[in-house]
């Protein structure tokens, strides 16, 4: 039984989805060479417009926070514009979509983008490299990152303003601040990567400064109706974990409730993975913390997440993989029918 994915949800006076299941954001590296969504894009994306909201692909902000080859943008007016595809298609078939606002951080590569910047500066909270290779790209090993003086810190938090006010005029019906998975925003808020010594840095309120500047500025561009934010307090790829962190994000939690935010989508692999510094799972200590709409993920079923909602651990589902193999994965849940099993080629094209 998952009848109760099926209950429309009211995010806030602005945002009502048809339903609970929302299809999480996926990296496809589809875009073409000016970043820019093609056609082949809205199509895919139209074809799953039946989830109560698309969560999109993460969107770079900006040309220095690709890390990855022919990830979509929302700095120039071509990408807009193919935004705009697709977020008509979505909206032709019923569906409502969010852009993932993404920066990669310390997880950058300038070869990506160091022709356009005429830089090789990758930019992070501190300078302390991210260990490994580019996926896909085994040649290319992380550099040290340049730590973020203030003036690149604000420059950082009004190129998010400006792609959110970007989403909006592609189409899109709000924005997911991507503040998860060791990326830049996360970056900021463990230990780990953040050994800073001003305002940004040494306690929970200075590590969480950046991220909150970031939606708050955010907010002030679409309003808190239109923003969302996607975290992870539980350090699982890009990032060590340690217990410190706990202290961050639970001062987070609680900024993060009064700004009335659409929701709060955890940022996780795997939702039956415990930390011992959370007291357990994310999902868990994310309610435990925060009493606002909180979207669960991470290998989970429709039948998992009916339940999880029904014994009020989280109100909303998302869904990863399976969406990527079912691009009627709504309407398969709905009906019974039996899915697609998820296999890795599948990346390889978008069907
Ligand atoms: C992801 N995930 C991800 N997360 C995110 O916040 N932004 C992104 O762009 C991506 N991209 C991405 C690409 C691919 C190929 C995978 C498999 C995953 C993580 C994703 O949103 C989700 O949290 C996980 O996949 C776990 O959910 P499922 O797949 O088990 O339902
Ligand atoms: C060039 C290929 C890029 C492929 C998409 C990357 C999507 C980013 C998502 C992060 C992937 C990290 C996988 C970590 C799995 C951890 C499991 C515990």
């Amino acid at each position: 039984m998952t009848d109760n994915l099926f209950q429309p949800f009211a995010l806030n006076e602005t945002i009502t989805l048809n339903n609970r299941i929302l299809m999480a954001p996926l990296t496809r590296c589809m875009a073409d060479d000016d970043l820019v969504p093609t056609q082949a894009m809205a199509e895919y994306y139209g074809r799953r417009a039946e989830a109560g909201l698309i969560i999109s692909e993460a969107v770079i902000i900006r040309p220095d926070g690709q890390g990855y080859p022919n990830t979509p943008g929302l700095f120039t007016a071509a990408q807009v514009e193919g935004w705009k595809k697709v977020t008509q298609a979505v909206h032709d078939n019923g569906g409502k979509i969010f852009a993932q606002l993404w920066h990669t951080g310390r997880v950058a590569h300038p070869h990506f983008f160091s022709e356009k910047t005429g830089s090789d500066a990758v930019i992070a909270p501190s300078a302390i490299a991210f260990e490994g290779t580019v996926p896909r790209m085994r040649e290319l090993v992380y550099q040290k990152p340049t730590p973020a003086t203030k003036a690149d810190i604000e420059q950082l938090v009004a190129d998010y303003a400006q792609a959110a006010a970007n989403a909006i005029i592609a189409g899109f019906d709000g924005v997911e601040i991507h503040g998860a998975n060791g990326y830049l925003i996360d970056q900021f808020l463990h230990y780990g990567s953040n050994q800073r010594s001003d305002e940004f840095g040494e306690t929970p309120e200075n590590m969480a400064r950046f991220p909150l500047a970031v939606v708050d500025a955010v907010i002030a561009e679409i309003g808190q109706d239109r923003t969302a934010i996607r975290i992870s307090p539980g350090a699982y790829v890009h990032l060590p974990a340690d217990p410190r962190d706990r202290a961050v994000f639970d001062y987070l939690l609680a900024q993060l409730e009064s700004r009335n935010l659409a929701f709060v989508h955890v940022g996780i692999f795997d939702d039956a993975l415990e930390f011992d510094y959370l007291g357990g799972r994310v999902s868990s200590y994310i309610r435990a913390n925060y009493n606002k709409t909180l979207v669960g993920v991470g290998s989970l079923t429709a039948e998992m997440g009916s339940a999880a909602i029904a014994e009020n651990k989280y109100d909303l589902l998302a869904i990863g993989r399976p969406f990527i193999a079912n691009p009627d994965y709504v309407a398969r849940v709905r009906e019974g029918k039996e899915l697609v099993e998820y296999s890795e080629e599948m990346l390889m094209s978008l069907v």
